[in-house]
């Protein structure tokens, strides 16, 4: 991020666009120089930070959390978001059902067939409970001397909204740096535990003899998890019962009707024990099989951008409101993001065009 400068200044420099010209996206057509300059900044940033190793993702992550709409920040994200490498996978279920535990196993697991990994645990002790939801829960202990791993732990704070913009922002800075992004959030399998909005795969974890697998279809969730796992099958019969009452909840669940390429989509569900091990390897087989399905054709881009949207929508709607998202549509602009344009400087130019400035 020390090379920001020459990209703000032509920024800051240049002619000021209209509103509308912003939110269109035809502001680059129009700049050609500036906007170059800035996405070759962002790339220089980005390569800066994969050269420098753990504590230069540290202060870039510090400088996305602190400015968020800096121009080099924004500059930063485009570079990274264009830049995919890695698969994403979410790990979501209620406070306690071993999340973390099992992301100890997976990143052991990741870790033995030499794939690098960036992490993302979101903290679910809020500013308010001030402390651990559970007096017993793991914290991700890792070799600060391996350099293929990189943990970041965030606070979840009093509005969801808030925690998902920077979320996206760190995922998509890590997915352009590791093979793998590997991101615990606390949540029943809706979207507002966020995850699934980040995430290319979603791992469900239940708890045995919890309900959870019942309440869960209860909940009427419209997303079945790509992968659904009864945790601390080391309990034994509880665990296999809960395997089998959350298979046939799904299996009753029909799903949302998709495209046609996008059938066949791989569903596994499985028992694991993070304790003593049993099932991590066909967990992280379901994982890939998943991910391989994704990289076929053009799903993993599509998902990836219908993500970005329904983000960038969600963030507008914490920034101006419900009625400001609706004068910007009225105002006949499209939210809808063009294929290879980034979330990121869109949502700003969005913000800036809805305030009227
Ligand atoms: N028997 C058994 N206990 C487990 C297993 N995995 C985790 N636990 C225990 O379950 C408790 C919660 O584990 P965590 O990994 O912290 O669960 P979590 O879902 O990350 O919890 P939060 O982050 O607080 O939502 C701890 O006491 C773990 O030791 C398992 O496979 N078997
Ligand atoms: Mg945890």
């Amino acid at each position: 991020m020390k090379d920001r400068s020459p990209a703000s200044l032509d920024l800051a420099a240049a002619p000021r666009p209209t509103a509308r010209a912003m939110a269109d996206g035809t502001e680059s057509e129009r700049q050609e120089g500036p906007q170059t300059d800035r996405a070759a900044a962002g790339r220089r940033a980005l390569a800066a930070v994969r050269a420098g190793g753990k504590a230069a993702l540290a202060r870039a992550l510090a400088e996305l959390e602190q400015s968020p709409d800096a121009p080099a920040t924004l500059a930063l994200l485009d570079a990274a978001y264009a830049a995919p490498r890695a698969r994403v996978v979410g790990l979501t279920g209620p406070p306690g059902v071993g999340k973390s535990t099992l992301l100890g196993r997976l990143i052991a697991g990741y870790r033995a067939r030499a794939l690098t990994l960036g992490v993302i645990a979101v903290d679910p002790s809020s500013k308010r409970s001030g402390g651990a939801l559970l007096g017993d829960r793991v914290r991700l202990a890792t070799d600060p001397q391996d350099a293929g791993i990189f943990v970041r732990s965030m606070a979840a704070r009093d509005r969801l909204g808030g925690l998902a913009d920077v979320t996206m922002a760190a995922m998509v800075l890590m997915r352009a740096l590791y093979d793998r992004v590997l991101i615990e959030t606390v949540g029943v399998g809706q979207s507002e535990t966020d995850v699934a909005g980040a995430a290319d795969t979603v791992v469900f974890c239940v708890q045995p003899a919890s309900g959870d697998a019942l309440q869960f279809m209860k909940a009427g969730i419209i997303e079945i998890p790509h992968v659904s796992v009864v945790t601390k099958a080391d309990m034994g019969a509880p665990a296999r019962r809960t395997l089998g009452d959350l298979k046939a909840a799904l299996a009753l669940a029909a799903p949302a009707a998709a495209p046609e390429d996008e059938a066949g989509e791989p569903r596994d569900v499985l028992a694991v024990s993070a304790t003593t091990g049993a099932g991590v390897d066909d967990l992280m087989a379901a994982v890939e099989r998943h991910g391989d399905w994704l990289n076929e054709g053009r799903r993993l881009d599509r998902r990836r951008r219908a993500q970005a949207e329904a983000w960038l929508r969600q963030c507008l709607r914490d920034r101006i409101g419900r009625d400001g998202l609706h004068r910007l549509v009225a105002a006949g602009i499209d939210l809808h993001l063009a294929p290879g344009v980034s979330p990121f400087a869109r949502l700003a130019a969005l913000a800036r065009a809805a305030g009227g400035s």
